[in-house]
């Protein structure tokens, strides 16, 4: 940006303005063409580092002392163990994530189970609609189903081949990697299934409802 100023700024010095149409629009290709198209707007690519953000501090819970839920509008409430989760037919997730705080990260790997497995097992009735996801925590964080369905979400105990580390809410979490990524609560107890939207924790302190990256869905009313 400063580089490209200045050039423009010289240019127009000299009095050559078409040269400086030609400099600026030649420009402003480049920079778009630079920009990864896996980036949302607003966004930057983290590369390497993976800042951990909780709310909490980080709990001490062993796989034994792990469990998670579906309830609310379904046919059939069901809680699955550690083991019991893990006997269900393994999934992964190889993609990029995007933290609302305008770190994004490509080309992540989670392993685990498909949202969808759980939900089949359970039934959600026709009513249900909304969602809202809760941690061991207590964390929360709310969400439309449609966007838990169809091969979207996943609940997750690996991230690149490894167990899944404590502060990146291990043993397992959500993960909803297209929508930013608080409503992928770490530390998952359970998801309850609603006919109404009912705002989680960001949500109450001013977030948007949904959190689309590529709609720049961060705050209420964006
Ligand atoms: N239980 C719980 N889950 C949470 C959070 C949290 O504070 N508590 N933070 C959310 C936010 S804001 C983000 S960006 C991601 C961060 O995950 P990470 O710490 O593994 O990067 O977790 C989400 N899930
Ligand atoms: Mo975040």
């Amino acid at each position: 940006m400063t580089g490209t100023g200045v050039t423009g700024t010289g240019v127009t010095g000299t009095g050559v303005a078409g040269v400086t149409g030609v400099t600026r629009g030649f420009t402003g290709r480049a920079r778009a063409a630079d920009r990864d198209p896996r980036l949302p707007p607003g966004q930057y690519d983290a590369r390497d580092s993976w800042p951990v953000l909780s709310a909490e501090v980080t709990p001490e819970l062993p796989p034994a002392d792990w469990s998670f839920r579906i309830e609310g509008l379904v046919a059939d409430a069901q809680t699955w163990s550690w083991d019991e989760a893990h006997a269900l037919p393994a999934a992964s997730y190889e993609g990029d994530i995007h933290c609302v705080t305008s770190w994004s990260k490509f080309g992540v790997r989670f392993g685990g189970v498909s949202l969808d497995t759980f939900l089949d097992a359970a039934g959600p009735l026709p009513t249900a609609t909304h969602a809202v996801a809760y941690s061991h925590t207590g964390y929360t964080a709310n969400l439309p189903l449609e966007d838990l369905t169809g091969g979207r979400a996943w609940i997750v105990w690996e991230y690149d081949g490894e167990p899944l580390p404590p502060e990146h809410g291990g043993p397992a979490r959500l993960i909803v990697p297209h929508l930013y990524f608080w409503k992928s609560a770490k530390w998952i107890a359970g998801i309850t299934l609603l006919d109404h939207d009912a705002p989680g924790f960001w949500e109450q302190n001013g977030y948007h409802h949904r959190g689309n990256p590529w709609e720049e869905q961060r705050y209420s009313g964006d």
